[in-house]
């Protein structure tokens, strides 16, 4: 585990990395050295060749309340422009290549609500309340929420979403399909649900997951014919890779050998 201030790290399971947002006296607002806190235990986890999965997680009632009112309110716009403010968010979009699952219990809204839509999995509470309510502050979002949340539930729900600010709930984000698993009971089952998918994908070649997260990927950026072209290439590489070879072996003798980075 590192040592930082506004999150925790350990790896609960082998080859599970989790981040826990621990800001716990403001429902872990995402302020700015959060976020770098955040980019460093990712990238830490992406580049450590014994982990296979991570899981962003927060408190009970908190995934994340949202960016830091406090330290937005005085934000002009030639500071908020010349420092490219929010932009270093995206860093677990555009560079984690890792699987990245959020597990969501309480609060997710604004930024928190963002944050969770750049994952790579997202499964919740019931109790977990959703929302882009950045409008109610005279705002829009700005960490791509009404970019991810109209490609995951479509241009009329996320606009009347975004334009009223109302939340949504743990349930509804099960049925739009935001979230892949919506979990009875408190964090501890949400938390068990979510080990074992990461456990799951941990298992597998390690070249093959990233290839398969690279193409679904893809698909949010090209055109069909492009998109299965892309997936078929990559598709033709992993023949390449000797975890291919082996899984093809384990196949036909119906016995499970251990994928690495092959
Ligand atoms: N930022 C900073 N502090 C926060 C935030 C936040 N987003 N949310 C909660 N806190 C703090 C509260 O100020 C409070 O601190 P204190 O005890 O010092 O007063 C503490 O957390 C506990 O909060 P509450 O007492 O309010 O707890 P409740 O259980 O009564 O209410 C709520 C919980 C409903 C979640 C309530 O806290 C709330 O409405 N929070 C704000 C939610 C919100 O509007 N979030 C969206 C923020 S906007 C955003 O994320 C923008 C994204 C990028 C856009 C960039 C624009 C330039």
């Amino acid at each position: 585990a590192g040592s930082y201030e506004h999150i925790l790290t350990s790896t609960p399971k082998p080859g599970v990395g989790l981040i826990t947002l621990n800001r716990p006296k403001a429902l872990n607002a995402l302020c700015s050295p959060l976020f770098k806190e955040l980019n460093e235990a990712l990238s830490n986890y992406d580049n450590d060749k014994s982990i296979g999965a991570i899981i962003i997680t927060g408190s009970e009632k908190a995934f994340a309340a949202g960016a830091d009112i406090k330290e937005m309110a005085p934000l002009s716009f030639s500071a908020a422009y010349s420092d490219n403010f929010i932009a270093p968010w995206s860093h677990l979009a555009t560079s984690i290549r890792t699987p990245v699952i959020a597990a969501v219990s309480g609060y997710a809204l604004g930024g928190g609500c963002e944050l969770a839509l750049m994952c790579d999995i997202l499964y919740c509470s019931e109790n977990a309340t959703f929302g882009q309510p950045e409008i109610k502050l005279g705002t829009i979002p700005g960490a791509g929420g009404s970019q991810r949340l109209t490609r995951a539930i479509g241009k009329s729900k996320a606009m009347e979403l975004i334009l009223t600010g109302k939340n949504f709930s743990g349930k509804e984000a099960g049925e739009w399909g935001v979230a892949a698993k919506v979990v009875p009971g408190g964090k501890e089952e949400l938390l068990e649900q979510a080990y074992k998918t990461a456990e799951t994908i941990a298992s597998y070649s390690r070249v093959a997951v990233v290839a398969g997260k690279e193409v679904v990927n893809k698909s949010q950026e090209l055109s069909l014919k492009e998109g299965v072209e892309y997936e078929r290439r990559l598709f033709h590489a992993l023949f390449g890779s000797k975890d291919q070879k082996i899984g093809e072996f384990a196949l036909c003798s119906a016995e499970r050998v251990g994928l690495g980075w092959g």
